[in-house]
């Protein structure tokens, strides 16, 4: 009898045990999910000392602490505008660069600065609405968003228009190549974003 009390005692202890742990792991996935930065505005002034070098950017790949003309190895600062690009609240900083025309795009998340390098050809045309084109060859071309958060940038297609292979889609479903134009042209009457020159 004091046998089975001692049995039962510890199978108890093991169910406590069990149950701690499972608490401790649904804490540590809130923990995960509170972990997701909050985004900060990049206002016109920050914009400035970024451009000029006073402030450095803290993050671009795996470098840090450049300033943007270091960043841009591939060519001289052209232009630059303030957009929120992913729609999150906060403005980023596109800036492109000659002759390329290639843009990097800084984001700063809980004063944190990172700079994502995007060649022309993945986003261009670039709308109010943080929406832009991209070209994969003659044949294939399209629209699509984009989305910044913990260092990393996801490009998604919502537009997919390839003559080649007969591909014709919007927002994910197959679409006739008449409604594929009639998007395109959709995102043609898109505000687009105001460029001010770099002097
Ligand atoms: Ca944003």
């Amino acid at each position: 009898m004091k046998k089975l009390f001692i049995l039962l005692l510890v199978a108890c202890a093991l169910v406590l045990v069990s149950c701690g742990e499972n608490e401790a792991s649904q804490a540590e996935i809130n923990n995960a999910e509170e972990k997701q930065l909050i985004p900060s505005d990049i206002s016109e002034n920050m914009a400035q000392q970024l451009l000029n070098g006073e402030i450095k950017v803290d993050n671009y790949g795996d470098k840090n602490n450049l300033t943007v003309a270091e960043i841009g190895y591939f060519g001289t600062p052209l232009k630059y505008t303030l957009v929120d690009l992913d729609e999150d609240g906060a403005r980023e900083l596109v800036v492109v660069f000659a002759p390329s025309e290639d843009r990097i795009i800084i984001d700063v998340s809980e004063g944190t600065s990172t700079a994502y390098y995007l060649p022309i050809r993945w986003y261009s045309d670039i709308k109010k609405d943080g929406t832009a084109g991209w070209s994969a060859s003659a044949f294939e071309h399209g629209i699509r968003k984009i989305k910044l958060s913990n260092g990393e940038v996801e490009l998604e297609d919502i537009i997919v228009y390839n003559t080649n292979d007969g591909i014709f889609r919007v927002n994910g479903k197959d679409v006739t190549k008449e409604e594929c134009n009639i998007a395109l042209s959709r995102q043609d009457e898109k505000e687009a974003v105001e460029w001010i020159d770099i002097e």
